[in-house]
């Protein structure tokens, strides 16, 4: 009787949910399903600082999906987390830091992980080179690398851990905030939860109308009229333009919390002097081609008769510029991201040549939308994914330059106009925008807060119920101690932040 009690005490203290692996590491590549991959290797790497021991998964899924997938040996918690990946992809970036396309964090916190290059190997993330004449790569590419890399994570999850993971997770940025919405509108059933960062929800008009503009706008001749010599007048840029859309939020602290509330009287921007080349002039003043340039980039494209095609770039972006469009053509990601969208992604044998500088403001809109609607995100119809359980949390730096934020407005309102209202659209999708935030994780802001959880807050949603009414961001180590906001709380599109300053 006393074994019997003993043994029940035992049984009910072991845990329902298996945390430990039933398999070894070493020779688990060997008892996978290979109908599912081409090659496949595993080895153990050691904990290191705060990172667990985790058996690490490499190969390629078929048909061509390169993959790394991380398994923690212990601690697991039950879970599978699948991530985005950035640009044109291409390349494999697990250590990409916070919740932009890497599996760093979610490995720390006990997630089976998978981070993939979505089919096709590049030279860098904003290689497109890839995609001229490789409809299956680009096929992949677009969204049908997300229900193959799920099938092969989670058997590989089941096949170290002995279960099928619980929840299962999708969370990417940029791109991978594309392919996160697409998740939700084309495989409602896979994901309990996916949170997706500056979404390029409309990639045909991202690269196609936005991208062209950004370029040909920004030309004189062959020279860019905003080039690297420029990023020195930004500080005053910055500081005209605060002068007009700062106190528009309520409060005077160098963030424009509502730059859609803004209206800029570019008259007010001090005009170099006539005659003076651009390279000789003070930092602050702008001359009137780079003046036309700053004007153009806020207000997006337009066709021929002045229709808006697209977003342009915020107020209160203009610090980021440096970063993706100042820099030398050849360094510039922003401006070889929109040189190669029309170059490669949409090349096209009946459109021979076809790049930014001959871009159709008035044609090519519509024919991208139409030839390449399957890289669109834009389908507002979310009811599969809410019938399936699923919870999703969408989000977008006000101060994006690359991805411009007005996308992501227009598919949340696009969404509830769809389905019954922003309130019940709540219940199962929230958008959140970040003041002074820029793109992604990976370039620090300058003057907001940026460091926030929305994977506790998807799990809490998914798990435990309780829907994210705010997501709090503090300053991170990178920016020091130079701030004037202390603290942010984003709340629910379209509740304005909460913002804490110094005193
Ligand atoms: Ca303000």
């Amino acid at each position: 009787m006393l074994s019997y009690i003993s043994a029940l005490v035992l049984s009910a203290s072991i845990p329902q949910t298996t945390t430990a692996p039933t398999a070894d590491c070493t020779s688990l590549a060997e008892r996978l399903d290979s109908s599912l991959f081409t090659v496949v290797g595993s080895i153990t790497v050691e904990a290191k600082g705060d990172m667990p021991a985790y058996c690490r998964v490499t190969g390629t899924i078929k048909p061509s999906i390169g993959f790394e997938m991380r398994l923690p040996l212990s601690g697991w918690n039950g879970n599978f987390y699948q991530a985005g990946c950035g640009g044109f992809c291409g390349q494999l970036t697990p250590n990409t830091p916070g919740y932009s396309n890497g599996i760093v964090e979610s490995v720390r916190r006990g997630y089976a992980s998978i981070h993939t290059d979505s089919g096709h190997p590049g030279t860098t993330q904003a290689d497109s080179a890839w995609a001229v004449g490789d409809r299956q790569a680009l096929d992949l590419y677009a969204h049908r690398w997300v229900p193959l890399a799920y099938t092969a994570g989670t058997s590989i999850a089941k096949s170290f851990y002995g279960r099928d993971p619980k929840y299962r997770y999708f969370v990417g940025c940029s791109n991978g905030g594309r392919v996160g919405l697409k998740a939700a509108q084309l495989y409602p059933a896979l994901f309990n939860g996916i949170i997706v960062g500056c979404p390029v929800v409309e990639l045909t008009q991202a690269g196609g109308a936005f991208g062209a503009w950004k370029l040909t706008t920004n030309r004189d001749a062959e020279a860019p009229i905003l080039n690297s010599r420029f990023a020195r007048k930004l500080p005053y840029l910055i500081q005209a333009i605060n002068a007009q859309c700062d106190q528009l939020d309520g409060k005077v602290d160098r963030l424009i919390a509502r730059p859609s509330a803004c209206r800029i009287d570019y008259a007010k921007i001090a005009l170099c002097p006539a005659g003076v080349a651009a390279d000789a002039t003070a930092a602050d003043c702008l001359t009137t081609d780079e003046k036309q340039v700053v004007r153009q980039w806020h207000e997006g494209p337009k066709d021929s008769k002045g229709r808006k095609l697209f977003g342009g770039m915020p107020f209160g972006s203009e610090d980021f510029w440096k970063v993706w469009y100042l820099q030398d053509p050849a360094k510039a990601v922003g401006t070889q991201l929109a040189d190669g969208f029309t170059r490669h992604i949409a090349s096209d044998p009946q459109f021979p040549g076809f790049s930014a500088s001959n871009f159709n403001f008035d044609r090519d809109p519509e024919r991208l939308k139409r030839d390449f609607a399957f890289l669109d995100a834009t389908n507002p119809d979310l009811s599969a994914f809410r019938a399936a359980g699923g919870k999703m949390i969408m989000w977008h730096g006000l101060a994006d330059p690359l991805v411009v934020p007005s996308q992501s407005v227009a598919y949340y309102d696009n969404v509830a106009k769809r389905m019954g209202g922003t309130a019940k659209v709540q219940q199962f999708f929230r958008f959140f925008l970040a003041p002074g935030l820029g793109h992604c994780w990976e370039i620090p802001s300058s003057n907001a807060p940026e460091e926030f959880d929305p994977l506790a807050s998807i799990e809490d949603w998914v798990e435990r119920g309780k829907a994210p009414e705010h997501i709090a961001a503090t300053p991170s180590k990178r920016q020091g101690d130079t701030l004037a906001i202390t603290e942010i709380h984003y709340r629910p599109y379209p509740l304005q932040p909460l913002v804490g300053s110094k005193k």
